[in-house]
């Protein structure tokens, strides 16, 4: 089986540039980025800003630098960073804010993967402890990946907003998939984000675009920023080749979001009601279904035999499992692949029997 024929539903991150990425990939007026000579990177930057209504944007290889570097911005070392127990900053990156930061997180667990301002408030702490670090940052991730692509709708988002003025606490997003909440709640991403100090998106996952991530925010802030992505070595070069791509994923990909949240749900729904399986279609908002595999089922065996099956999926636990739909995973696709995870979950329950 060539790579071509999989139905790869691991991640939204796996789509290959489209034919009009190629061809504004091949045709792309390059410069050096690090002399800030790259027309193209520069447009983007240009174009970003704009949609997300800031001063600037920066270009960076991926969402977990642009993440990164925004903590490395808005906190001091010894300080605390709050977010979800879930949050890709805490799991997924490495460590990296204890090592460029020198931040440590604390993680707040939620039974849905949304923080509101009611989970945040009780684990703040001032300057003045003797003990106890100071609280720096407040981190949201919007949609929520390892909460099922959950999305955190606004007026929760202005709650914590106001409140963290208040405090004088800065609030960054992961919006790795900011578009795609976006397009659940049919508000634009700057009004959806116009109260973080600053925001970092992803071009290479629902977009589609085959690299890079964007980090908005104020000019003075970004003039940092890329300090610190050439610190972390990050400055690309003549890297508009990637930005032409990312063009033409932030101009035209947010309109066909929808499509993915609609096969989500399919899958969802085809599921649901399967043994051994388990998935609550109502909390499948985006492009991101997880499901709980009931013991002693493991979702690395269920991962290997979808595999000679031709469906990749995610393992994201011993007993549980990601679906991610996208660009390159069409409706048809979703069908096959619920049928498959259908038979081969009745088979595994009757092997067991
Ligand atoms: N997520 C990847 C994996 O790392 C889990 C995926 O397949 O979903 N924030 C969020 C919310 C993300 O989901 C990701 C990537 C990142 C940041 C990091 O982006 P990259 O992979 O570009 O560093």
């Amino acid at each position: 089986m060539g790579s071509m024929d999989w139905i790869d539903l691991r991640s939204d991150t796996v789509t290959r540039p489209t034919p009009a990425m190629r061809v504004a990939m091949a045709a792309a007026e390059v410069g050096d980025d690090v002399y800030g000579e790259d027309p193209t990177i520069n447009l983007l930057e240009r174009r970003a800003a704009e949609i997300f209504g800031r001063e600037d944007a920066l270009f960076v290889p991926t969402g977990t630098m642009g993440n990164q570097i925004a903590l490395r911005l808005l906190t001091q070392p010894g300080q605390e960073i709050i977010c979800e127990s879930r949050a890709h900053i805490l799991d997924w990156e490495m460590a990296t804010a204890a090592v460029f930061s020198g931040c440590l997180i604390r993680a707040v667990p939620t039974a849905s993967g949304i923080l509101t301002w009611k989970d945040i408030e009780p684990v703040i702490f001032g300057r003045g402890s003797s003990h106890r670090a100071a609280t720096g940052l407040i981190e949201i991730e919007n949609t929520a990946n390892l909460a099922g692509g959950r999305v955190t709708p606004l007026p929760v988002l202005e709650e914590i907003w106001a409140n963290a003025k208040e405090r004088k606490l800065p609030v960054h997003l992961d919006g790795a998939r900011i578009f795609n909440a976006a397009a659940f709640l049919g508000i634009d991403v700057k009004t959806l984000t116009r109260g973080f100090d600053t925001v970092m998106f992803c071009l290479s996952k629902g977009l589609g675009a085959p690299v890079g991530s964007m980090l908005v925010g104020s000019g003075e802030h970004m003039a940092q920023a890329r300090l610190y992505r050439k610190a972390l070595g990050g400055g690309m070069r003549q890297a508009g080749v990637l930005a032409a791509a990312g063009l033409i994923a932030l101009e035209q990909m947010p309109a066909r979001l929808p499509e993915d949240h609609a096969n989500a749900r399919l899958l969802a729904e085809a599921l649901a009601n399967v043994e051994g399986l388990e998935v609550d279609p109502q909390t499948v908002e985006t492009n991101i279904v997880i499901f709980r595999l009931q013991p002693p089922l493991t979702s690395t065996a269920l991962a290997a035999r979808m595999k000679e099956r031709g469906v990749l999926i995610s393992v994201v636990g011993p007993h549980v499992f990601r679906l991610v739909t996208h660009y390159d995973v069409s409706r048809q696709d979703c069908v096959a692949a619920a049928q498959a995870l259908s038979e081969e979950m009745e088979a595994s329950l009757a092997a067991q029997a």
